[in-house]
């Protein structure tokens, strides 16, 4: 195929949610190396540098070309001194200095490991780290750690769970989901959510919407659902949390990382899948069958478009969403709703 036309470095938006971007990632070597320094700024709860890696990252991913001098940054927002140095070196060497640092970091290193595990995150993972455990055998080994409920399946289908979804595996999950919603209800509404709406062809989990034509009537349908799955001998894992969804507390002004729709976690199984050897060895070599994460919310209908955009991300576009809202039209949007703040 033909090379796709430059587009003006100035006509780029600082935010994603005004920029045009397909799966198709022609800068990868640079956005590879922020994400890098993002998590370690992430690890270190240093938020400013954390979020300006980010944002770069999501400009140079939305470039239909690939940047090869640094002179064709000069007009893009969102880049500022530190990732162009980033980059002048990527683009010099090969490869940037700092980033490898960061890489053989042990520090670094050891929380990148910790949080790859279901149910750990920074937090637990530096604790950890803390108390001079480096390895997973560190971990399982030390007495004094009582791991909860969601680490445990963690550690469990650690080889599972880690080794990307495809399309084909997000698509059978929504069949199994479609066909338990439907004996539960005729009127459920299920839609596919996250990455793989916006045509990711892997995932590291697959989410769903779930909820009913009828008003109130989602209220049950979760709980009926999880005992559908567990009756079909699927359900390996699931944290189940209630709704506290209250119409008339909105609009909630502090920032909120979660809504307060009903939701679950879950580990499921999913039969007939092709099981290769993975990166974290081969749990289900021989088996026919994997673990994968799925992630179920279920909104009140008349929530249903508000839960929908929030839930297909990516996570810098829903982020820039809600800042264009407050920040251009004076607005505020979450999973909920949107309110225009003069009225
Ligand atoms: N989301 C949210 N609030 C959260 C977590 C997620 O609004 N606390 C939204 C934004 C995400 C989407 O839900 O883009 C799905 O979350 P994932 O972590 O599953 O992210 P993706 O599906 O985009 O990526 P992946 O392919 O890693 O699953
Ligand atoms: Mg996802």
């Amino acid at each position: 195929p033909e090379a796709p036309a430059p587009t003006p470095a100035s006509t780029v938006s600082q935010y994603a949610c005004q920029r045009r971007t397909t799966t198709e990632n022609y800068n990868k070597i640079f956005t590879d190396a922020f994400e890098v320094l993002a998590e370690s700024y992430e690890f270190n709860e240093i938020e400013g540098p954390c979020l300006a890696f980010r944002r770069a990252a999501s400009v140079l991913k939305s470039l239909p070309w690939a940047v090869q001098r640094l002179g064709a940054t000069e007009d893009l927002p969102c880049l500022g001194d530190h990732s162009k140095a980033v980059m002048e070196e990527i683009l010099q060497y090969g490869r940037s200095f700092e980033v490898e640092k960061v890489l053989s970091d042990e520090r670094y290193q050891t929380l990148k490991l910790f949080t790859s595990v279901f149910g750990v995150g920074p937090k637990t993972g530096e604790k950890w780290y803390r108390r001079g455990l480096r390895s997973f055998s560190d971990i399982l080994a030390e007495p004094s750690i009582q791991l909860n409920r969601m680490q445990q399946s963690g550690f469990l289908h650690y080889g599972d769970i880690s080794r990307a979804v495809s399309k084909a595996e997000a698509q059978a999950l929504g069949n199994i989901i479609d066909e338990a919603v439907r004996a539960i209800t005729p009127d459920a509404v299920l839609a596919l959510t996250g990455g793989f709406r916006r045509g990711k062809e892997f995932g590291h989990d697959v989410d769903f919407i779930v909820t009913t034509t009828e008003q109130g009537k989602e209220k049950r349908l979760l709980t009926s659902l999880i005992d559908q799955l567990k009756e079909q001998g699927i359900l390996l894992f699931c944290d189940h949390q209630a709704s506290t969804f209250d119409m008339s507390k909105l609009p909630s002004h502090r920032f909120e990382a979660m809504d307060h729709f009903a939701k679950c976690f879950l580990i499921l199984r999913l039969e007939g899948s092709q099981v290769v050897g993975g990166l974290h060895g081969a749990e289900g070599d021989g088996r026919g069958w994997r673990a994968v994460r799925v992630d179920l919310v279920s909104p009140p209908i008349d929530r249903y478009a508000f839960a929908l955009l929030g839930w297909t991300g990516s996570r810098q576009f829903e982020r820039d969403l809600r800042r264009f809202a407050r920040t251009e039209r004076r607005m505020l949007l979450d999973n909920h709703a949107l309110f225009d703040k003069t009225k």
